[in-house]
């Protein structure tokens, strides 16, 4: 597949995949959201490659979610995030989210799926859904629970706040923080120490741990083909117009 949204490059053991649209602070289409899955694909099949990085171009963004200008009254064209998901979820080798820059709406469900997440002391995390007329059913929100607990997942979802990288690693949402120069240097020790281990062993140890949420898959796919029928309400639509004309959106008409 021609790539046009995404850099991808194997070098060392490691398959790098980097989200390529940094003036929309690489929020991606349904084609990015294709390459991407395209790439992860080549990774799971390539013999030589052991760890798999994924992460952003420039240094102002990891990814920020889902293109809203993109987004039309029937949300957004051929695009199926649970897809790929899956296949960072499933590929046999670890995933690091390099985490350079704001980790946003779908953009930050990328880095919470990942095996484990490094990031800049200059990133940004946090979720949007509720303020553009989005969410993220199965990991995006479920998982996220596993992973920070049901209190704050319910908070980072509910209040669509943003969180420095200090604040993401100490409610445990990422393994390590450095900065920002030292952030690549960073991910490739790590890479390198995860390619002296047992490739065999790291599959099993990452099928193991993802066997108790797999069920979530199923929630997934239930809530996105939901979200396929909100995202044609109005109030829905508010929200996606809200962010294009910069304005606060206004849904105090739908409270039910
Ligand atoms: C990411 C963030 C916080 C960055 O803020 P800032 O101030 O650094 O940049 P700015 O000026 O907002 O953005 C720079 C340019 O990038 C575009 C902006 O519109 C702007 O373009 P111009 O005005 O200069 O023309 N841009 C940024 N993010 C974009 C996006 N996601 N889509 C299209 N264009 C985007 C700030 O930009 C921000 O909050 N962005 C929006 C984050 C967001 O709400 N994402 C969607 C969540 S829903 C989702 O991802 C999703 C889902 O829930 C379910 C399924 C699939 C996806």
């Amino acid at each position: 597949m021609e790539l046009t949204d995404v850099l991808y490059e194997q070098r060392s053991g490691t398959a790098w995949i980097t989200i390529n649209r940094p003036e929309r602070r690489n929020a991606f289409r349904g084609r990015t959201v294709r390459e991407l899955a395209a790439c992860f694909e080549d990774a799971w099949h390539a013999r030589d490659v052991g760890v798999v990085v994924l992460t952003g171009a420039g240094d102002k963004a990891f990814c920020s979610g889902g293109d809203q200008k993109e987004r039309s009254e029937s949300g957004y064209e051929e695009m199926d995030v649970t897809v790929l998901h899956g296949l960072i979820r499933n590929i046999p080798k670890p995933v690091i989210a390099m985490v350079n820059g704001y980790a946003i709406g779908g953009g930050h469900v990328l880095h919470v799926v990942c095996d484990l997440s490094v990031a800049a002391d200059t990133a940004v995390f946090g979720q949007t859904g509720p303020r553009v007329g989005s969410v993220d059913p199965g990991f995006g929100t479920a998982y996220l629970a596993r992973v920070v607990g049901e209190k704050k997942a319910r908070e980072i979802w509910y209040l669509c706040r943003q969180y420095t990288a200090a604040e993401a690693l100490a409610m445990g949402l990422v393994n390590k923080v450095v900065p920002q120069a030292e952030l690549r240097a960073e991910v490739e020790a790590w890479c390198a120490e995860l390619l002296a281990k047992s490739p065999t062993a790291l599959k099993l140890a990452k099928y193991s741990m993802n066997a108790d949420s797999e069920h979530m898959h199923g929630i997934g796919a239930l809530g996105f083909s939901a979200l396929k029928l909100y995202y044609t309400t109005e109030e829905a639509q508010e929200g996606a117009r809200a962010f294009l004309e910069k304005r606060p959106p206004d849904f105090r008409k739908y409270v039910k």
